[in-house]
């Protein structure tokens, strides 16, 4: 039988082993057996009557000193959780609209608005006047509108808006409408402490309604302002695999999640400055490639190549080519100095929020942007000459292997034509049943699941040949790529049907959408869906589903408790983060569904997932009515002939 191929975090893997390279997956082995009380949500420390921690199985404690019982530590964990998440995308959202405001006053040289019809769109929803004004001073009071979604007292979030009127409906009718996004996260953590909220349910809808101010809030303005400033999305070539990065260039690799560093990193690439200190060092030029999230902005924006997801980190640096690691914040793990010392690599951190232990600082700010990438750069290429040859390795081929950058504009676009722009064409492909259902993968890598697992590859595979069209964000978009499934060619792996579309529309069948922020595009694309008519009137009408197998960050639970407030059956693989509180995880993964709509799965087994999803896509088709098999009429001549003069075009010229 012929030996399956090594995966490219594999082939790195044996060659830190060899190299004595400490790894990720090294660590989980050191952490095994992982505490049980944790893992099932049973260790509290909210305060210090405590550690207390629940006995789930025996004779041990049932109650924590103040009385708090498991459904209690479990809801406030979780409740926890999405308020973190969402603190993580929306203080990213929020650096976005400083920059809005920043750029739109002349005080940020080098960003400049690109997408003005974005920022229309943008303008209109937040109620800003357009007519009759100058670009900029749309921008700044966008920006400011933004900012004010933070901390407003009054009101709830204005993205909410882009719902489905049904959709609104719910979110008011149970109370969990966002009101702003800080207040929703400080409301949290204020609920969350001794003596605070103590009923699960109550926690539960706290933890829809701080998400909600993630998925409609912090992410949607961190993806729809980055739009205006950077470019909305469009198809794009691009490259990701570690073959990415070039033995006889300056490698810099661009790694977190906030895209103007990245973008500064890149204007400031071509800086005479820079290129003539590259060639000074005898090196062809200077490779810039994204990691985690900042990759996929890199990626769907310009086609920048991409190295590698979260668990890719410490091997893009033993590859022993990269002269610096310039990082922002979220995602980005301590370990990478101790990497570094392995190599030559210089770790260099920009965020006065986000340090770390043993890297170099260069402060990072609007204002001084491209100073401070073209100092970073210059860093890069001054350490060129330290490159050990003797270390080097890259795995990995480097031919485009991708196609990205589906906004949901392009998803439109694509599917309706430009000039006509729709959901309809995609709505009646699910109607018809060439395409029966849309799947969101979305997510992180986690070491749980083995060295160089393939878990996201192989669900696509299935869900595609299974005729579901998947939009993949985050590290899973990432695994994705690299699994060679984002070009249009991957059609012949799927079913007859979205094989069908594909072919037509000429896009891959697995399309990447972003970063995690970006998650946002599915809440706007599945809104317009569900607007569009024909199934249904709300997002949980719809033949779609969402799926994370590898979930790691406190963000991917916020998106999991957006997405099924939205209206989304979001299924989680792993393990559930409240399993030792049984009436807490039938909350989440059945009651739910009375209150929104929707509800979340937990499961191991990744080939079960891509069953549950399937059937939860079916069930929908049938509840919509879709499903039926249409009877096959047989006409007579006097019937074809009517149904022939209803069919002709309409005569020319009548439009
Ligand atoms: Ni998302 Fe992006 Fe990746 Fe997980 Fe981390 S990089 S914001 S959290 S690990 S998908
Ligand atoms: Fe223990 Fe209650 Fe304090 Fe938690 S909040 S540590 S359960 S006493």
């Amino acid at each position: 039988m012929e030996e399956k191929q090594k995966t490219v975090d594999q082939v790195m893997h044996d060659r830190m082993k060899e190299m004595k390279v400490e790894t990720m997956y090294d660590r989980y082995q050191a952490q095994l057996p992982q505490c049980g009380y944790g893992s099932l949500a049973l260790c509290c420390r909210h305060c210090n009557y405590g550690p207390c921690n629940i006995d789930p199985f025996g004779k041990g404690p049932k109650k924590g000193i103040c009385g708090a019982d498991a459904n209690t530590f479990a809801a406030r964990h979780f409740l926890r959780m999405s308020g973190a998440g969402t603190a993580c995308h929306s203080d990213h959202g929020r650096a976005v609209a400083h920059l809005l405001v920043a750029t739109a006053r002349g005080e940020a040289p080098g960003y400049r608005i690109k997408d003005v019809e974005k920022l229309m769109a943008v303008a209109e929803c937040f109620g800003v006047k357009t007519k009759d004004r100058k670009i900029n001073e749309i921008a700044e009071e966008v920006g400011e509108m933004a900012l004010m979604e933070f901390g407003k007292p009054y009101g709830t979030l204005l993205f909410l808006k882009r719902a489905p009127e049904a959709r609104q409906k719910i979110w008011e009718k149970i109370g969990i409408a966002s009101r702003a996004i800080d207040r929703e996260v400080c409301e949290s953590f204020h609920r969350t402490g001794i003596g605070g909220d103590q009923d699960y349910k109550n926690l539960t809808k706290q933890a829809m309604r701080v998400a909600l101010a993630d998925g409609w809030g912090g992410s949607m303005i961190a993806t729809e302002l980055q739009d205006i400033l950077f470019g909305t999305p469009k198809p794009v070539q691009g490259r990701s695999s570690m073959g990415v990065l070039k033995k006889d260039s300056v490698n810099i690799i661009v790694h977190g999640h906030e895209p103007q560093l990245a973008e500064a990193i890149v204007m400031a690439s071509s800086d005479p400055e820079v290129t003539n200190a590259v060639h000074a060092t005898g090196a062809k030029r200077v490779v810039v490639a994204g990691l985690c999230c900042t990759a996929n902005e890199l990626l769907v924006r310009h086609g920048i190549p991409m190295a590698g997801h979260m668990t890719m980190q410490e091997p893009a640096i033993s590859t022993g080519v990269v002269e610096l690691m310039v990082v922002d914040i979220q995602c980005v793990m301590q370990a990478i100095v101790e990497t570094a010392k392995h190599f030559h690599t210089k770790i260099v951190t920009t965020l006065p929020k986000a340090k770390i232990s043993g890297a170099e600082h260069v402060e990072f700010s609007d204002e001084h942007a491209v100073d401070a990438a073209k100092k970073i750069l210059l860093m890069a290429v001054d350490n060129y000459k330290n490159r050990d040859n003797k270390k080097v390795f890259i795995p990995g081929g480097a031919e485009p292997n991708i196609v990205a950058g589906f906004s949901h504009e392009t998803i439109k676009y694509m599917l309706g034509g430009r000039f006509r722009a729709s959901y309809r064409p995609l709505n009646d492909n699910i109607i018809n049943g060439r395409i029966r259902g849309v799947v969101g993968i979305a997510g992180c890598t986690s070491p749980k699941v083995g060295v160089g697992e393939e878990s996201y590859v192989n669900l696509a595979k299935e869900l595609i040949a299974n005729d579901i069209l998947v939009v993949a964000t985050g590290c899973a978009a990432g695994q994705c790529a690299d699994g060679g499934l984002m070009i249009p060619e991957m059609k012949d792996a799927c079913g007859a049907g979205l094989k069908e579309v594909c072919e037509a529309v000429g896009i891959p069948p697995v399309l990447h959408s972003g970063a995690c922020v970006d998650n946002s595009r599915i809440l706007i694309a599945v809104s317009e869906m569900a607007k569009e008519g024909g199934l249904g009137n709300d997002i949980s009408d719809l033949p779609v589903a969402g799926v994370c197998l590898e979930w790691m960050s406190e963000k991917a639970i916020a998106i999991g408790q957006y997405f099924v407030a939205s209206g989304v059956y979001t299924v989680f693989g792993t393990n559930s983060p409240v399993a030792g509180a049984p009436d807490m995880q039938r909350l989440l993964t059945s009651e739910m569904e009375e209150l929104v709509g929707a509800r979340w799965d937990f499961e191991k087994d990744f080939k079960k997932i891509a069953r549950m999803v399937i059937d939860h896509i079916e069930k929908k088709r049938d509840a919509l009515g879709i499903n039926v098999k249409k009877e096959r009429k047989l006409y007579d001549m006097a019937e074809r002939r009517a149904l022939e003069r209803e069919c002709k075009p309409a005569p020319s010229g009548h439009h």
